[in-house]
């Protein structure tokens, strides 16, 4: 007969087994990907941010207000790059590889109003 604390001591290896491999099959599928979205001003940092992480698969997005360059952490395998694209620029804001919507881009405060790269 096992005494208790072995059986305890067991059900913590199988549980620290079963989270460990868990944690690491979501962290095989995190990708990083930076990319230019086009915006002007503070205030365009925290929609542009907000956006991307719109789909729950991005877990992180910072923008770079000097640099324009985002920077993205999103599994792979729940959503892909153009889908992200598309969130930013349904709130105004183009990006490297997708325009925003015009009447989007009217709806902006003026001091978000950046000089659009294809217009
Ligand atoms: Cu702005």
């Amino acid at each position: 007969m096992m005494k208790n604390s072995t059986l305890r001591s067991l059900a913590v290896l199988l549980f620290l087994a079963f989270f460990s491999t868990a944690f690491a099959s979501i962290v095989e599928h995190e990708k990083t990907a930076t990319f230019k979205v086009y915006g002007n001003c503070p205030m365009c940092i925290e929609r542009i941010q907000d956006a991307a992480m719109e789909d729950k698969h991005v877990k992180s997005a910072v923008w770079n207000l000097e640099t324009k360059m985002l920077t993205v952490v999103y599994d792979e395998e729940g959503v892909s790059l153009q889908k992200i694209n598309e969130n930013i620029a349904a709130v105004g804001h183009d990006t490297e590889t997708v325009d925003a919507p015009n009447r989007k881009y009217r709806r902006l405060p003026e001091c978000c109003k950046y000089d659009r790269p294809r217009k």
